[in-house]
C-alpha cells in the first residue's frame, strides 16, 4: 500500500512553484529565450505526452516496452530479488508494472513533480501489487531528493525509462547521474532508457507528428505560463517548431513568434520580433559508446544493454 506521500516542492501562497516562477523570469529574459522541458508537464502536458506515446509516429515508449516485455527475464536475472526501486520521473508508470512483476521489489518509491499524476499512479501500483510499500515522493529529481528512511537499508535499483535523460545536456545528465548515484549508493543498480540516434525524418516525426498533439504539448506551456503567472501571451501567435541538431545530437522544440509581439508575464514586459523562440525542449540522443561514456562520466559501470528494437531504443543497466 501507499505508505506516505513526502513532498519536497516549495510553492507560494498561489499555489505556483517558486522554481517555474524563477526559471520562467530568467528564461525569457536570455537572448536565446528558454525554459526547461520539466515545466511541460502540468497536468493538462501530463495528459497531452499520455496522448503522444500512443501516436504512431512517437517510437520511444513503444519500443521501450517492448524491450521491457522481451526481456524482462533477463533484466531481473541481472538485478535480482528484494531491491527498493525508486522510479525518476514516475508520470504515469505504465511501463512500471511490467519491471516489477519480473524482479520482486521490496519497496517501490515513485519521484515526480507532477502532485496529482504521482498520488494517481502510485495508488494504482500499489493496488496492483499488494504488499508491496509505495512511497510516492512529490520532488524535482534533478534536485536533491530524500527518500524515505524505511528504504535506508535496502538495496536499490534506479529505473530512469523514457529517455528523460535526454533532456538534459551533457553536464546536467552527468551531474544527475552522479547525485543519483551518491544518493542510491554502492552495490545499487540502474536501469536507464536512452534513445538512440537514427535518421532525421523518423526523429523529426516523432516530435512533430501530423496531428498537432506535440504541437499542443509545447504550446500548453503558455496556456500554463498565462495561467499561473498572470501572462498575456497570444498563444495563437506561436508555432510549434521541431528540428534536429545533428551537432549536438538532439530535437529541439522551439515555439516560434509568427509576428513581432510584446507580453507580460509575472509583471515583465517581453518583446519578440518575428521568427525569434522560445527553446522549450532538448531531447538529445545517444549512440552506443556515447551512452557508455555518459554513464561511465556519470559514476555508473555499464553492465547490461538491450536494444534491439526498430526504431533503436535501448534498455541499460549499469552498477554503482
Ligand atoms: C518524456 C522527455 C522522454 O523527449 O521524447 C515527447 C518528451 N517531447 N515529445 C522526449 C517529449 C516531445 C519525451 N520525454
Amino acid at each position: 500500500g501507499v505508505v506516505r506521500h513526502l513532498r519536497q516542492v516549495d510553492a507560494d501562497a498561489a499555489g505556483v512553484d517558486t522554481a517555474f516562477r524563477a526559471d520562467v523570469r530568467a528564461g525569457l529574459s536570455q537572448a536565446q529565450k528558454a525554459i526547461p522541458a520539466r515545466w511541460l508537464y502540468d497536468a493538462t502536458g501530463s495528459a497531452l505526452f499520455e496522448d503522444i506515446t500512443a501516436l504512431p509516429e512517437y517510437y520511444p515508449t513503444r519500443s521501450e516496452t517492448d524491450l521491457l516485455k522481451r526481456h524482462a527475464a533477463a533484466m531481473a536475472a541481472a538485478i535480482g530479488p528484494g531491491r527498493a526501486v525508486v522510479e525518476l520521473g514516475s508520470g504515469s508508470a505504465t511501463k512500471t508494472p511490467l519491471l516489477l512483476d519480473a524482479i520482486a521489489p521490496a519497496a517501490y518509491v515513485p519521484v515526480d513533480l507532477s502532485g496529482t499524476m504521482l498520488r494517481d499512479s502510485a495508488a494504482d501500483l500499489a493496488a496492483r501489487f499488494p504488499g508491496l510499500p509505495v512511497y510516492p515522493v512529490e520532488a524535482d529529481f534533478t534536485q536533491r531528493v530524500l527518500l524515505p528512511r524505511e528504504i535506508a537499508a535496502l538495496p536499490k535499483l534506479g529505473f530512469f525509462p523514457g529517455s528523460t535523460i535526454g533532456n538534459m545536456v551533457a553536464a546536467s545528465a552527468v551531474d544527475l547521474l552522479r547525485n543519483w548515484r551518491a544518493a542510491l549508493g554502492d552495490g545499487s543498480r540502474l536501469l536507464i532508457g536512452i534513445d538512440r540516434i537514427k535518421d532525421r525524418a523518423t526523429l523529426t516525426a516523432a516530435y512533430d507528428d501530423p496531428a498537432g498533439v506535440t504541437a499542443a504539448f509545447n504550446r500548453n506551456l503558455l496556456e500554463r505560463i498565462n495561467r499561473e503567472l498572470e501572462g498575456d501571451i497570444a498563444i495563437e501567435n506561436f508555432l510549434h517548431r521541431a528540428v534536429w541538431n545533428d551537432a549536438q545530437a538532439r530535437i529541439e522544440m522551439h515555439l516560434v513568434a509568427a509576428c513581432d509581439m510584446a507580453f507580460t508575464v509575472d509583471g515583465q514586459r517581453y518583446r519578440m520580433a518575428k521568427g525569434e523562440t522560445i527553446h522549450s525542449e532538448n531531447s538529445h540522443k545517444y549512440g552506443p559508446r556515447d551512452a557508455s561514456l555518459l554513464l561511465r562520466a556519470g559514476g555508473w559501470t555499464p553492465l547490461a544493454t538491450w536494444d534491439d528494437a526498430d526504431p533503436a531504443f535501448a534498455l541499460i543497466l549499469a552498477e554503482a
